[in-house]
């Protein structure tokens, strides 16, 4: 299967040019006809092969999976997804994630997975994974920022999943603050940062996103599906998860480079524009109390501010937040 994979890989990075199956056969130091059988193979995996005579043979289309090498073919990104894990199936791979940071893993590094087993959301919840279907991914990230600022992040990589979801769907989804992506009530994304630090700073965020692609209704876990949606439930087609998937990683660099370089303020004004959340009456809910209101905001530190009936204004800096 590697060698089947390696010569994807070949064919893929050459493009629209045909290479021939003398000189594969040369390079992979096998025989011409195993070369035409990794064809077959390729073909039964979802690849279609054009093969033109006498000059060999070129992909014209990938099967929809997230291969490490079929997300970094045309990525260009500078470091996000330079190393890339892909793998059929992981409890989680903020798991696999938090592990590889340990092991001293490159910033930008990511792990992808068809299928979650565990995949969990905040507060140990769960979140509903299923095969093939979505865009289970995590990131890992090296910012040379102060711990207090990976909150930051969440919102941040929002506005990534935001932007590349209308640039790849051209839907308009909402954010709620402050790690869902909405279409009207319900939920297609949910984002999960989380922190490895020690007294010297961050050593490494892991920022989770996972994003439901192409579930259709019964897809989805019997305990989510009045409060879940999928891009393909809102668009009415299938949309390919490679193409989301570069995307989001294109958008999560640029927008993390914007944030590292300029700061909050600008993201504030594009998470503002995106948000579901503000100018609402709302309900936020948080461990020790529930506060009712109106969400005026975000500050310059990503906090919400929630105006209450008395006329006070409240900072929240961890809640559930119900629209009213
Ligand atoms: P959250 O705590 O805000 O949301 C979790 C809640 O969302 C669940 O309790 C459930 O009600 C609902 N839910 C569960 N699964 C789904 C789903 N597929 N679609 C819509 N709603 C659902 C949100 O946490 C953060 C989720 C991050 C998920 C990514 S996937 C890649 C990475 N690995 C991993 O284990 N988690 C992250």
């Amino acid at each position: 299967i590697t060698v089947t994979l390696e010569l994807a890989k070949r064919l893929l990075s050459a493009g629209e040019e045909p290479v021939s199956g003398q000189q594969l056969a040369e390079e992979f130091g096998i025989s011409r006809t195993a070369i035409w059988k990794h064809m077959k193979e390729l073909e039964e995996m979802g690849y279609e092969i054009d093969s033109v005579r006498k000059k060999g043979y070129r992909i014209t289309k990938s099967p929809d999976n997230l291969e490490a090498f079929s997300v970094q073919n045309g990525l260009n990104t500078r470091k996000i997804g330079n190393h890339i894990t892909h793998l059929e199936q992981c409890a989680s791979t903020q798991i696999v994630a938090h592990k590889l940071a340990q092991e001293g893993a490159a910033d930008g590094t990511v792990v992808i997975a068809e299928l979650q087993t565990e995949g969990r959301g905040r507060l140990m919840r769960k979140w509903d994974s299923a095969h093939g279907k979505g865009i289970w991914m995590s990131v890992i990230l090296r910012p040379d920022v102060p711990p207090h600022q990976a909150p930051q992040f969440t919102l941040v990589a929002a506005v990534a999943v935001v932007r590349a979801i209308q640039q790849v769907t051209g839907l308009e989804p909402m954010i709620k603050w402050p790690n869902d992506i909405l279409f009207g009530a319900k939920k297609a994304t949910g984002i999960l940062t989380e922190l490895q630090s020690d007294a010297d700073g961050i050593q490494a965020l892991i920022i989770g996103i996972g994003v439901n692609v192409n579930q259709q209704l019964d897809d989805f876990d019997a305990s989510v599906q009045d409060i879940a949606t999928s891009l393909s439930l809102e668009s009415g087609t299938i949309v390919n998860r490679r193409e989301l998937a570069q995307e989001i990683l294109r958008c999560l660099e640029r927008y993390t480079d914007m944030y590292i370089e300029h700061g909050f303020s600008p993201l504030k004004q594009l998470w503002e524009a995106h948000s579901a959340t503000i100018g609402k009456a709302v309900r936020a809910r948080m461990s020790k109390e529930t506060l009712e209101g109106i969400a005026e905001g975000i500050t310059e530190d990503g906090v919400l501010q929630l105006r209450t009936a008395d006329g006070k204004l409240h900072g929240i800096y961890s809640a559930d937040i119900e629209l009213k």
